[in-house]
């Protein structure tokens, strides 16, 4: 059976996965995890034992968490779709440098503004947090946009899974209400533009928000979570 990837709702970094899901273009299938609720099932606590998505169930019953992880799996399934690269090569490690930056720093930056929304409106820690994170995203956004600024993709001239990762992260200094993306970081603003209006990124849109999905890749549809039980390796 197709790998089942498990994603999270609202505004998941597992967006990222689901659009190089959709550039590869195999069959697979998706799990929705609203992350909101709790307690969660005991299939997804199986499958992510943090309790974080992305996941990945693979084909023979294995699982997958971490982005970087499931991302590399992704683009290694076919390395002619240029999302990733042979291991051994300076593309590699371009691509990697990349997501790794992509995760623990620019991802990790918006942590404690996602901390601070889920205190009350009133606590007062919350603009401490808040201003925590500004400042961290703003040297990210100010350093990918200089990337951007001299090549078409964030890893050379083809699109890859840092391509798709960055673009389920990069809406969340707007989701926060923590910058104005157009007119503080132009030139980034309009290479997230070209990314909205890829397929596969409007697909993946689509899916989040639970509205009907046209998949020009391999998407076989969503599966029951307690179906999957049986499938999961010892
Ligand atoms: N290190 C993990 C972190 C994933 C992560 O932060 N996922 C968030 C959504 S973006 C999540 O699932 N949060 C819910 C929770 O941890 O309860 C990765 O890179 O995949």
């Amino acid at each position: 059976m197709e790998p089942v990837l498990f994603y999270g709702v609202p505004h998941g970094c597992s967006f990222g996965s689901i659009v190089a899901l959709e550039w590869l273009g195999h069959p697979y299938r998706l799990v929705r995890i609203d992350m909101l609720s709790k307690p969660q099932s005991k299939v997804f606590g199986a499958v992510s034992p943090l309790g974080a998505t992305p996941a990945l169930l693979l084909e023979n019953g294995d699982t997958l968490t971490e982005s970087l992880a499931i991302l590399h799996n992704i683009a290694k399934r076919d390395l002619s779709r240029k999302l990733g690269f042979a291991q051994e090569t300076h593309a590699f490690d371009r691509l990697n440098r990349m997501l790794s930056f992509l995760h623990t720093d620019f991802h990790s930056a918006f942590a404690p503004a996602w901390s601070a929304y889920k205190l009350a409106e009133n606590d007062p820690r919350r603009d401490i947090l808040r201003d925590l994170a500004r400042e961290k995203a703003a040297r990210c956004y100010s350093h990918l946009q200089d990337v951007v600024s001299h090549t078409e993709w964030l890893v050379g001239d083809t699109k890859t899974v840092a391509d798709a990762y960055f673009v389920g992260i990069a809406r969340w200094g707007e989701d926060l209400g923590l910058f104005d993306l157009e007119s503080e970081y132009p030139r980034l603003h309009a290479f997230q533009q070209k990314l909205e209006a890829d397929k596969g990124v409007i697909f993946a849109h689509a899916i989040e928000d639970g509205k009907p999905a046209e998949s020009s890749g391999g998407f076989r549809g969503h599966v029951e979570i307690e179906s999957l039980g049986t499938r999961l390796a010892a």
